[in-house]
């Protein structure tokens, strides 16, 4: 009896989720939809109150398809956006995922404005963070 206890609680961290990324959180999550072809932003600012930078890598969504990680940049007078595989957000400090920027890109979106989709932000050593994001339209943003 006693041995078949141990082993429940042995396996109980692995049937959890991955633990949050210590000292991390966010801020006004959102997203712009729109039109159901057309590739869908989400934008957020994380914060970091440890002493270590957290290391962003990657997201998911069921409302996303494929949701990817990119930054836009100014590149001979037009605005381009790119794929990167990380995103810094530095100790005791923070990242500021906003439009002209770093940003999440859901390219099947499948929202509605007024209404919410669920994110997991993925980091480097392994921890998520689980946001939730509303939706807003063309003309209108938090
Ligand atoms: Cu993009």
């Amino acid at each position: 009896m006693r041995k078949i206890l141990f082993l429940a609680a042995a396996l109980a961290p692995a049937a959890a989720l991955a633990a949050p990324p210590a000292g991390v959180s966010v801020a006004t999550p959102w997203a712009r939809y729109l039109l159901p072809n057309i590739p869908a932003g989400i934008y957020l600012t994380l914060s970091n109150s440890s002493d270590a930078p957290a290391t962003l890598v990657g997201a998911s969504s069921p409302a996303c398809g494929t949701l990817m990680l990119h930054e836009s940049m100014v590149m001979g007078g037009s605005t381009m956006m790119m794929e990167v595989a990380s995103a810094l957000v530095p100790a005791h400090g923070s990242l500021a995922m906003a439009e002209g920027g770093y940003h999440l890109m859901c390219m099947n979106p499948k929202m509605t404005v007024g209404g919410k989709v669920p994110v997991v932000l993925d980091f480097a050593d392994g921890s998520t963070l689980a946001v939730t994001a509303p939706v807003y339209g063309a003309d209108s943003a938090p």
